[in-house]
C-alpha cells in the first residue's frame, strides 16, 4: 500500500531514497551496486573534464557524529562516466540516473555541459556549485555574480533536464539573493545541501585529514537543521517547477521523513551510506514506510512540504 516512490524532472523513481555524489560512486563496480540495491537511482561522482587523483590521503575521516573530508575532486574524468550511462541507457531504458559535473574552470563547465548536451545521455545532469575542498578554489555558489553568469552561459546552449547541487546557506537574505538568481533559470532541481565546509576535527591534538592542514567538509548528524532549512528555505522560495533534492544528516526514516516534510522529492545518503553500506537504503526506507503507515500517508505527496508552522495566537 506504502509507496516511497517519487519523480523528479518527469522521470519516476521507484523509491525516494539514493546516494549522494561523492559516496558508493566513484567506479562503474560502485554504481552498479547502488543500482542494484533499494535506491531509486544514483549519481555518480562528480566528473571533471580530465581524471583526477584528489588530495593526498588520509582524506576522509568518519567521526561519532558524521565525517569529514577533502577529498579534492578525485574522479575518472567525464568520458568514464558518460559512457557507463550511454551503456545503461540502452540496457535499462525505463530507468533514469544523474551525472554529476563540474569543471576547474568556467570553460571547462561550459566544455563539459556542451558535451553532455551533444551526447545521447537522456539523464538528468547535476552541476555541482559547492566543492569545498580544492585549494585555492572556492565554493562556487557562495558567489552570487559568478554563479549568475555561469548559468546565464550554461543555458544559452544546455536542454537537458539540469540541477544544481548548492553549499549550505546560513543566512535568511543569502536564501532570498540565492533564490532570486535561481528562479531565473529552467532548473530542474536544487539539491540542499553539499557537506558544510572547511570545518576542523581534531583528537588528542591533531588533526585526522591530511589536505589543507586537516580543515574539510563536513557532513552526517551535525548538519541535518542546516539541510533542513536550506531544503525548506529553497522549497519556500523556489518556483514550483524547481523540485528540491535533500541531502544531509539522514540516519533513520524519520530523518529522510523529515526532509520530505520540509519540501525534498528526493532523499541523499552521504556519511550513512558510507558508515552504514548499501543497507542503510533498505533500512531507511522500512522506517520512512512505518513512519507513514502511522500516520495514514501512501505516498510521499501526501505530506511533501506540508510543515507545520506555530500560529500566532
Ligand atoms: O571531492 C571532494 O572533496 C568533495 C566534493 Br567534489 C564535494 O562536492 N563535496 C565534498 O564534501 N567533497
Amino acid at each position: 500500500m506504502v509507496s516511497t516512490k517519487t519523480s523528479l524532472g518527469g522521470f519516476e523513481f521507484g523509491n525516494c531514497l539514493m546516494n549522494a555524489a561523492g559516496v558508493w560512486c566513484m567506479t562503474k563496480d560502485e554504481l552498479a551496486a547502488v543500482k542494484s540495491s533499494a535506491a531509486g537511482t544514483f549519481v555518480t561522482k562528480t566528473a571533471t573534464l580530465e581524471y583526477r587523483s584528489g588530495n593526498p590521503e588520509p582524506r576522509y575521516q568518519n567521526v561519532p557524529l558524521g565525517s569529514i573530508n577533502s577529498m579534492g575532486l578525485p574522479n575518472q574524468g567525464l568520458a568514464y562516466y558518460l559512457d557507463y550511462l550511454l551503456e545503461l541507457q540502452e540496457a535499462e531504458p525505463e530507468r533514469t540516473f544523474i551525472l554529476s559535473v563540474v569543471g576547474m574552470s568556467p570553460d571547462e563547465t561550459h566544455t563539459i555541459l556542451k558535451s553532455v548536451e551533444a551526447s545521447d545521455f537522456k539523464g538528468l545532469t547535476e552541476l555541482n556549485l559547492s566543492c569545498p575542498n580544492v585549494p585555492g578554489k572556492p565554493q562556487i555558489a557562495y558567489d552570487f555574480d559568478t554563479t549568475e553568469s555561469l548559468l546565464r552561459e550554461v543555458f544559452t546552449y544546455f536542454t537537458k533536464p539540469l540541477g544544481i547541487k548548492l553549499p549550505p546557506y546560513f543566512d535568511i537574505v543569502h536564501f532570498d539573493q540565492a533564490a532570486a538568481i535561481f528562479n531565473q533559470f529552467p532548473l530542474t532541481f536544487v539539491n540542499c545541501v553539499n557537506s558544510i565546509g572547511n570545518g576542523l576535527y581534531i583528537e588528542d591534538e591533531t588533526v585526522v585529514i591530511k589536505p589543507k592542514n586537516g580543515f574539510g567538509g563536513i557532513g552526517g548528524e551535525y548538519i541535518k537543521p542546516t539541510a533542513l532549512a536550506n531544503v525548506h528555505a529553497f522549497y519556500q522560495r523556489l518556483n514550483p517547477a524547481i523540485q528540491i533534492i535533500g541531502t544531509g544528516g539522514v540516519l533513520t526514516g524519520r530523518d529522510a521523513f523529515e526532509h520530505i516534510l520540509c519540501g525534498a522529492s528526493m532523499v541523499q545518503l552521504g556519511t550513512t551510506l558510507q558508515k552504514e553500506g548499501l543497507v542503510a537504503f533498505e533500512q531507511i526506507t522500512d522506517e520512512l514506510k512505518v513512519i507513514m503507515e502511522e500516520k495514514g500517508y501512501e505516498t510521499i505527496e501526501d505530506f511533501r512540504g506540508k510543515l507545520h508552522y506555530i500560529d500566532e495566537k
